[in-house]
């Protein structure tokens, strides 16, 4: 096995070599992104790294640039100490997420992922409905969720199975591990799931013990955890950015940072795979469009009325399809409809103060 087959580089990217630049350039991988540079490896230590003038002019968005667990070209320069990228292969899956504030950028959270652990905690974090979104983000990604609910320790062994249950019943697919960093239960399981020279990411909020899982895998207190003092006082996150570690087991972990919100994504696909069963249910509404709301012969609304539809997980629903469709827009279509939305605000208010 070459170093670059250590780090993940399969037959899928061998496949996808571009010639022109494979004879000009070297492959390397991406650890870590930062505000305007990067470090590489080629499997032996971390580079600095930069991107070529070229690459850098001539991407359309902010998508064809590197991120976090990208394949790229690349040269090193001054004994290896540093190195320039010149151009980015064709990515295997992408995790992102819509950029905080702004209105169509996406976010990049790191490539070529295999299996993404969605992490909840058992004490306050634990939310279905955030839950789904994940899931919907990653299924998007066309990546394997693997739901990890944590600190069972903090919970009876009968509260924690209960949970499980309720996670199985909206990921039937996934599988689902309670663990805890401190009495080590479950984290047979969930190295039992790693699998060499693939990579993996932690995702969930602050807070919910990525980089404790992260240490205690390794078995050493490697990387920087929050001390409960902080978390009372709700400061800063303990990760500051998106990494790539390699395990000595051969599998690769990319800890991110917490996520604040899932709020808005386009979730198209995602969406699709996490209600599944909504969308079957679907097929039997009368009208071919309908939109679920006041129909006769709405097979969805039947079903809630009937109870084998969960209100919240039916609402859920609604709620991140009339998201999705927002994000979908191009910038304009948004900005007339915030426009049109404008005036009518407008035409409102004069109303009222005639
Ligand atoms: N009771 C209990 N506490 C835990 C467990 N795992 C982690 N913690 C505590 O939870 C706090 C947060 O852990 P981190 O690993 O820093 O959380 P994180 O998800 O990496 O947070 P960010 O980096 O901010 O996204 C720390 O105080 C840990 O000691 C666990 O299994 N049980
Ligand atoms: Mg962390
Ligand atoms: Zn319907």
């Amino acid at each position: 096995m070459t170093d670059l087959e250590r780090l993940g580089f399969s037959d899928w990217f061998k496949s996808r070599v571009d010639e022109q630049q494979n004879a000009a350039h070297g492959v390397a991988r991406v650890v870590s992104v930062h505000k305007d540079s990067y470090t590489v490896t080629q499997g032996q230590g971390e580079v600095f790294a930069e991107l070529s003038g070229n690459l850098l002019f001539s991407t359309g968005s902010g998508s064809d640039l590197p991120t976090t667990g990208d394949w790229v070209y690349a040269d090193y320069f001054d004994d290896d100490t540093h190195a320039i990228i010149y151009g980015v292969f064709p990515r295997k899956t992408l995790l992102k997420r819509k950029a905080a504030g702004k209105l169509v950028d996406f976010q990049l959270i790191a490539a070529n992922i295999d299996g993404a652990f969605i992490i909840q905690s058992l004490n306050e974090n634990f939310n279905l409905r955030r839950l789904e979104r994940y899931l919907a983000m990653v299924h998007e990604g066309d990546i394997e969720p693997i739901v990890l609910l944590s600190k069972c320790d903090l919970m009876p062994p009968k509260e924690v199975e209960e949970i499980k249950t309720s996670v199985q019943a909206i990921a039937p697919h996934a599988p689902v591990i309670g663990f805890s960093n401190l009495s080590r239960q479950g984290i047979d399981s969930i190295v039992g799931l790693l699998e060499c020279g693939s990579t993996y990411c932690l995702l969930g909020s602050s807070g919910v013990g990525k980089t404790t899982l992260l240490n205690t895998v390794i078995g050493s207190e490697k990387y920087e955890t929050k001390s409960v003092s902080k978390i009372q006082s709700k400061g800063r996150h303990a990760t500051t950015s998106r990494q790539l570690i390699r395990l000595e087991t051969g599998a690769m972990i990319v800890d991110t940072p917490g996520m604040r919100e899932l709020g808005s994504m386009s979730v198209d696909d995602g969406i699709h795979e996490t209600f599944v069963e909504i969308l079957d249910l679907s097929q039997k509404c009368k009208f071919g469009d309908c939109t679920h709301t006041n129909e006769k012969g709405c097979a969805l609304l039947a079903a809630v009325q009937a109870g084998d539809l969960s209100q919240r997980r039916f609402r859920n629903y609604l709620k991140m399809r009339t998201e999705s469709e927002f994000n979908r827009m191009s910038y304009l279509e948004k900005r007339k409809k915030d426009k049109a939305f404008g005036k009518l605000i407008k035409s409102v208010m004069k109303d009222k103060r005639r």
